[in-house]
């Protein structure tokens, strides 16, 4: 059986307030081509579905549209649990409706497993859905008492094997942190201080466990317990990643073979470093200026409208960051100290003080020429056009 994991689509994300769902489409339009092309028998969705609980109504439209291509257009079946972005309620409207279709919702967790059964020449696989859950909700819904993650999982992977029937190959979905897994700055935490780590070895008697919510791909334990990482990057801490979904071919001992298939954001995140003018000088022969940017200006100068006037260059400069004038204990912009380097500040005049934040963010003193010109300006400012 042939299996296509992702997991994390966020669909509705903002970054810096631009949406990203145009990008999104995109991407997920990509998911439902390798689908095709690659003759999936079922899709798993390790939760995340949306970014969040409530999610905006073109982000519904959004997954409707895949959801028909991918269970209606294709005929695949789809199996998605909810992820701590995720409302557990809400994702399941209609859950058992849809089932007829094809659409398999994993919403809030029951104290009864219905796992979706599927067959291929070989026989039956079974898939459990594990939606995100934390201690309190498990105590609430299996009546047991455990107090970390790690205890709920394991209570909950057992409970899966006792369910299962001897012998039948198996595939578990679940959104949870496995211990060790490396995390990046789009992932929101699920605990504080370490308390929402699971164990590998709670899935390790699995054919294949389908993980979400760390958006890097990865595996932790062994390669059957697996992470495909989001479909796009959603912070610029993962530069670096490479964003794929996994195939993965379920053989008839219960073996796994993986193959990961790149995904293609129309726009990059990435950062871009150097002194202004070189970077605005760049663009031009830049194929990609419209990428999602971080900038590092390396001006020791003051600039006036830094974005502004990347912008110009750069339409998606997303944030800026000045790392040569932090790094020399200096701040650009206004600042207290900077203004008023002693008690008797205040009490000098406004050009001397000019002086002191000049010789400051400049290193220079003023010339006698530009004191002149300053101290016009000033004295324009003060007192206006009676001057
Ligand atoms: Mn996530």
């Amino acid at each position: 059986m042939r299996i296509l994991h992702t997991s994390d689509w966020h669909i509705g994300r903002q970054f810096h307030n631009i949406s990203l769902l145009d990008d999104q489409r995109l991407v997920l339009d990509q998911i439902v081509s390798i689908v095709k092309s690659e003759r999936v028998d079922v899709v798993l969705i390790a939760g995340d579905v949306y970014d969040r609980a409530i999610p905006p109504a073109k982000a519904v439209a959004l997954l409707d549209d895949v959801l028909y291509q991918l269970c209606g257009d294709l005929g695949v079946p789809v199996i998605m649990i909810a992820g701590n972005h995720d409302s557990a309620d809400r994702l399941a409207f209609g859950s058992r409706q849809l089932m007829e279709s094809g659409l398999h919702i994993v919403g809030p967790l029951s104290n009864q497993w219905q796992p979706v059964t599927l067959s291929d020449e070989w026989g039956e696989v079974a898939f459990y859905g594990i939606p995100y859950v934390d201690p309190v909700i498990v105590n609430s819904v299996c009546g047991i008492r455990c107090s970390t993650h790690d205890e709920a999982m394991a209570y909950l992977t057992k409970s899966i094997h006792e369910h299962n029937v001897e012998g039948r190959r198996t595939v578990v979905l679940s959104h949870c942190f496995i211990d060790g897994g490396s995390a990046c700055d789009s992932e929101r935490p699920l605990a504080i201080g370490g308390a929402d780590k699971v164990s590998p070895q709670h899935f390790e008697g699995f054919c294949y466990t389908a993980l979400g919510h760390l958006h890097g791909r990865q595996y932790k334990g062994s390669p059957h317990i697996r992470y495909s990482g989001s479909p796009m990057k959603y912070s610029f801490s993962e530069e670096s990643h490479k964003k794929v979904v996994t195939i993965v071919d379920l053989q008839q001992d219960g073996s796994v073979e993986f193959e990961d298939i790149p995904l293609y954001a129309p726009r990059n995140m990435r950062t871009i470093e150097g002194p202004m003018d070189a970077l605005i000088d760049a663009a031009i022969n830049d194929a990609h200026c419209d990428d999602y940017l971080l900038v590092k200006l390396t001006d020791t100068r003051a600039i006036l409208d830094p974005m502004g006037k990347l912008r110009k260059a750069y339409a998606n400069v997303l944030h800026l960051e000045r790392p040569t004038l932090a790094a020399s204990g200096r701040r650009y912009g206004v600042d207290r100290e900077l203004l008023l380097p002693n008690a008797e500040g205040p009490k000098r005049g406004a050009l001397s003080m000019f002086g002191d934040f000049y010789q400051q963010v400049c290193e220079e003193t003023l010339s006698t020429e530009q004191s002149t010109i300053v101290e016009a300006m000033l004295d324009e400012c003060l007192h206006g056009d009676d001057v």
